[in-house]
């Protein structure tokens, strides 16, 4: 599952009036105006030349019409970690790849590629209807693979790899994840373009031109005996967010729910947090938080009433209404909570 154009879809969701234009997210290095690069820019934008890595400098050259809007990184986090919780329940487990990438196994849910394609499709829907976002799903019998059809597939598609074979030999060595362009050069140099002209040569003369392991990886690829399994990366931290009745500003209001936000998150996690977030969705869905870090692990009873204080503080930092109240736990272990210094 990956998530279109991510950044730049989430500001289009967040603003309508972007919808339609070309847009570009900016991570602004602050030297000087518009020193910095694009992070990722929407497909309108990519049409006109725009895309991730460019000096915006540049891409303001090229691109007069289009809306440059700096990154807000925080809020992709969130969202992101949204996504992956509503991902997580289609498959047995899952491997959260990068902020808007991940690979689920479904090989225990789905009996045969029609109904790991049904579920698919179900997810697909979950998320457009959950969060309002496109995603792309690439359906295969290894990660590799089923990265490679999303990648073919994006934006808004989903992609199967139902001929195996026939699939495996028309890959072509610039699609492999993992394949950087000096390999790329270096094979076409000697006219080795798929992954069945790999399949044509003996591994120790790949592994004299790219190196033993990108050889046996691209073998194993080609043979179609890759097997790497989908590794469920450990959760480093656990959100809980609650939708309050009403929009509003009022902390007494905001007390039961920011705690009931605790208590569930806590309930949800195997160990005590050292870290712990207040997020706050505001009424026009924008995202503030804060947070505090510590040196022991927080109780439920110490994290309740941390909470209160960092809620205070958004109240106090910002103006508007909130509309969702959450908490986020990280740093979860099992280490020794503020008693067990103190005894
Ligand atoms: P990608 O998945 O590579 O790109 P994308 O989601 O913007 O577009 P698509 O999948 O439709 O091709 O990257 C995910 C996010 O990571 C992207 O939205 C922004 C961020 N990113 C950067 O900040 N810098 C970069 O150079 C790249 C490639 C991505
Ligand atoms: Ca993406």
């Amino acid at each position: 599952m990956d998530i279109d154009y991510f950044f730049a879809q989430v500001e289009e969701l967040l603003n309508p009036s972007l919808k339609g234009k070309p847009v570009a997210v900016c991570v602004y290095s602050g030297r000087t105006k518009d020193s910095g690069a694009i992070a990722t820019s929407n497909y309108m934008a990519r049409r006109l030349g725009i895309k991730a890595g460019m000096a915006i400098v540049k891409a303001k050259e090229i691109g007069k019409d289009v809306i440059f809007v700096p990154m807000r990184k925080d809020l992709y986090k969130e969202i992101s970690d949204r996504v992956m919780s509503i991902v997580s329940t289609y498959g047995d487990s899952m491997e959260i790849a990068s902020i808007d990438e991940a690979y689920v196994d479904v090989s225990r849910k789905a009996r045969n590629l029609l109904e790991a394609m049904d579920l698919a499709k179900r997810l697909k829907e979950d998320i457009l209807r959950k969060e309002g976002l496109r995603v792309t799903i690439g359906v295969g019998p290894n990660k590799v693979l089923a990265k490679i059809v999303a990648e073919r597939n994006k934006p808004d598609g989903l992609g199967v790899v139902d001929n195996v074979t026939k699939f495996i030999d028309e890959i072509e060595i610039s699609e492999v994840p993992g394949v950087g362009k000096k390999t790329e050069e270096i094979l076409k140099e000697r006219g080795i373009k798929t992954l069945r002209d790999v399949r044509e040569l003996r591994i120790e003369d790949l592994a004299k031109l790219v190196g033993r392991s990108r050889a046996s990886y691209l073998m194993s690829l080609a043979f179609n005996t890759y097997n790497e399994q989908v590794k469920p990366r450990q959760v480093s931290h656990r959100g809980r967010y609650v939708t309050l009745t009403e929009n509003t500003r009022d902390i007494n209001v905001i007390l039961p729910f920011i705690k009931r936000a605790v208590d569930e998150a806590f309930s949800k996690i195997n160990g005590l947090p050292m870290e712990i977030y207040v997020v706050a969705i505001m009424e026009d869905l924008d995202i503030v938080s804060k947070g505090k870090s510590y040196k022991f692990a927080l109780t439920r009873e110490y994290a309740n009433v941390v909470s209160i204080e960092l809620l205070k503080k958004i109240i106090e930092s910002d103006r508007r209404k909130i509309r969702r109240i959450g908490v986020r736990l990280g740093k979860i272990s099992r280490s020794s909570t503020l008693e067990d210094f103190l005894h």
